[in-house]
């Protein structure tokens, strides 16, 4: 009798513990929402990392949560409202970029050979095209700190990387002339190992006088790539040149591309053409895809205006070298492109068979990476514009400005441009070549930060909205 007794009473023990134990974890969730962002950040690289840190960093993690948390469950019950996001201290960056009121921007990363395009991983993680390295390299901010805490090389001996975007477990890397697929076969970290990387398609052209290659997957699970011209302003014998091309993630050719059955091989994965350089381009989450683009040189500094927002369709085409939109900023509907009378028209009857743009900036400002604000951590008014990395120009008589410009999209149409980070040149009369740096890449962080390459001098930027700092 008194072991049963006894027996009862420490099952009812257990119980009891089991029971606080799921009230504390109860308890506990709420807040670590609402710092979620940072902590995700912390475990996720230490992870993939080493997993001894992983094991140690947990428990503590756990035993600092219930303190806070009682308090905070019962006090501090908006648990959606974002947490700030930390700011290091004043750095090279802060001491001469300028970003509008109540942002602040710092040194993320340094060091990098020519940093190109970025993406955001599964993991939360930076991870960026070092197209000078000819790697694709993850910047983790394990600690949170606003600082990436190291440079991790996936894999190396790339062609030219230039862009990089994850896909059902893998790593997508455009390179001049090929599509690799890498992924972490055997969990130590890199990508770089026996039968990591497979091509997924050499179906893309190589070099020519723009050999940057972008990919993206659409919200229809295919892959797209976008490759500029060979020349400034012929017409192209490789129809994959200047346009952005469609494939399936395993490289073969769409049946319903517009041009799948092409009798000219080189215009089968096609999606759209008369793009002459489109180093960028996203969807909208209603499903349209936007490209930038980089016009024609040759005539004059204003001629023609810098094609910011194409709105991309199947089968299009958008007039390069024909035609250009002839209108600066908002185009209002039923604007027609216009000839650029050095090239003679071909497979096109007139510059009405041409889509024109949606939006333009000033001539030669040469937009690299673009992004889509879709996060929570701006201001309200900053969701659903575009972050476009101009990289400035080399042949105006008036040097354009290298710098992030925000193009805002009002009910769905951009209709505005405004800087958003500048400072890179030391005056107006400096070519943005001899600056202090010239952005290419631009991203959204998991936290809602904007993350920003400058291939000139090897930096990443991080930019964070954080009045009174
Ligand atoms: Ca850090
Ligand atoms: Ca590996
Ligand atoms: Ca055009």
């Amino acid at each position: 009798m008194m072991r049963f007794k006894r027996y009862v009473a420490f099952a009812m023990l257990i119980l009891l513990t089991a029971g606080c134990g799921a009230q504390s974890a109860a308890e506990t969730s709420q807040p670590a929402e609402v710092t979620s962002q940072p902590v995700e950040a912390t475990s996720q690289p230490v992870e993939a990392t080493s997993q001894p840190v992983e094991a140690t960093s947990q428990p503590a993690e756990a035993t600092s949560q219930p303190a806070e948390a009682t308090e905070q469950t019962t006090y501090l019950p908006s648990v959606t409202r974002p947490a700030a996001l930390a700011v290091p201290p004043e750095d090279a960056a802060s001491a001469r970029l300028k970003v509008p009121e109540g942002f602040v921007v710092r040194l993320f990363a340094s060091g990098l050979k020519n940093p190109r395009l970025m993406t955001v991983g599964p993991d939360g993680q930076l991870y960026v095209a070092e197209r000078g390295a000819s790697a694709v390299v993850r910047l983790p901010d394990a600690d949170g700190d606003g600082i990436a805490d190291g440079r991790q090389v996936l894999a190396e001996g790339l062609q030219r990387p230039h862009s990089l975007e994850w896909h059902e477990g893998a790593l997508y890397v455009a390179e001049d002339g090929r599509i690799s697929r890498l992924i972490d076969a055997n969990g130590d970290g890199d990508m770089a190992d026996e039968g990591e990387r497979t091509t997924v398609t050499e179906n893309i052209p190589r070099g020519g006088n723009h050999h940057s290659r972008t990919l993206h997957f659409g919200p229809d699970g295919k892959l797209y790539v976008s490759a500029g011209s060979s020349s400034n302003n012929e017409v192209e014998e490789d129809r994959r040149r200047a346009t952005i091309m469609r494939f399936n993630p395993d490289g073969t050719i769409p049946a319903d591309n517009p041009f799948a059955d092409d009798p000219e091989e080189t215009r089968r994965p096609v999606w759209a053409e008369g793009l002459r350089n489109s180093i960028d381009f996203l969807w909208l989450p209603d499903g349209r895809l936007w490209a930038n683009h980089n016009g024609s040189d040759g005539l004059g500094d204003d001629i023609p205006p810098e094609e910011i927002v194409i709105e991309v369709e199947r089968g299009g085409h958008y007039g390069w070298p024909f035609c250009y939109t002839p209108v600066l900023g908002a185009v209002p509907p039923g604007t027609r492109e216009v000839r650029d009378e050095r090239v003679p028209l071909q497979g096109l009857e007139s510059c009405d068979q041409a889509t024109p743009a949606l939006f333009t900036d000033l001539a030669h400002q040469a937009p690299i990476g673009m992004a889509r604000y879709d996060a929570e951590h701006f201001p309200p008014e900053y969701r659903g514009n575009l972050f476009v990395a101009y990289h400035g120009s080399w042949n105006s008589s008036q040097p354009r400005d290298c710098k992030v410009q925000m193009i805002v999209v009002r009910d769905g149409q951009p209709v505005e441009s405004v800087p958003f980070l500048t400072g890179f040149r030391d005056d107006e009369r400096q070519n943005c070549a001899e600056a202090w740096g010239r952005p290419t890449g631009v991203a959204v962080g998991a936290a809602g930060e904007l993350f920003v390459a400058d291939g000139q001098n090897g930096n990443i930027y991080r930019i964070v909205y954080a009045p009174g700092d």
